[in-house]
């Protein structure tokens, strides 16, 4: 991938990646050696691609500008967590958002309040200050956190979505749309399923 677009900025993005998902797996680590389950299934991570910055500060009619491409659009550095269950989505939240230097920026809980064509995570962005060499650089990561089915759905969605000439483009709406009510259906039996299991271990 070429990053020439950050210039020496790319440097503190995959740095706040990094600081992030350290913070991560020093929390999963305590918790494996107190016995506690692990709510993350995987993670992700990237660097917005220089055509999608530039396409997303176009069509929020933003000046185009490595400035404001790190102070206005708050994805540049973006890390995705893919949990089994619900409740683990939350947990993880919740667990993020104590972390001393994460300052939460935004929220959007899209499971709770869905996109009106079906898209569903739970979005954080936290401004991390990163110190280099004791200057101080300010740097927001998006956090992206769903479970492994909202985010099959979002891939195949996501795909469409920069596909040029699509056909039958309303059916297939219309079809995602039913297919991510489906999921979020079946996520919540899950949920259920796994909380008859967990109660009978007590
Ligand atoms: P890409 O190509 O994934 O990087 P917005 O309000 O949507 O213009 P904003 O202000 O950053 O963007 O807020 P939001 O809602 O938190 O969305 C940020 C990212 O969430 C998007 O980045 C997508 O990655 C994902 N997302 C949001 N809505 C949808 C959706 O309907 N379908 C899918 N598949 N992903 C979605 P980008 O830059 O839009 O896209």
């Amino acid at each position: 991938m070429d990053y020439s677009f950050y210039k020496d900025s790319i440097v503190l993005l995959q740095g706040a990646i990094s600081e992030v998902l350290t913070k991560i797996e020093i929390i999963r680590e305590y918790r494996k050696v107190h016995g506690y389950n692990d709510p993350i299934n995987y993670i992700t991570t990237r660097v917005k691609s220089e055509q999608s910055m530039k396409d997303k500060l176009k069509r929020k009619k933003i000046p185009v500008s490595l400035d404001n491409a790190l102070t206005k659009i708050y994805d540049a550095a973006g890390v995705r967590i893919i949990c089994s269950y619900i409740n683990d989505v939350y947990h993880v939240a919740e667990m993020l958002k104590k972390c001393h230097g994460f300052e939460v920026v935004r929220e959007k809980d899209y499971i709770k309040t869905p996109k009106p064509n079906g898209y569903r995570s739970y979005h954080i962005v936290f401004k991390l200050s990163l110190d280099v060499s004791g200057e101080i650089h300010p740097i927001f990561v998006e956090i992206q956190i769903r479970t492994i089915a909202q985010d099959f759905w979002s891939s195949l969605e996501h795909e469409i979505k920069y596909k040029k000439h699509i056909k039958n483009p309303e059916l297939i709406s219309q079809e995602l749309k039913r297919c991510a009510d489906q999921i979020a259906t079946t996520d919540l039996n899950m949920q259920t399923i796994k909380n008859m299991i967990s109660s009978n271990d007590n």
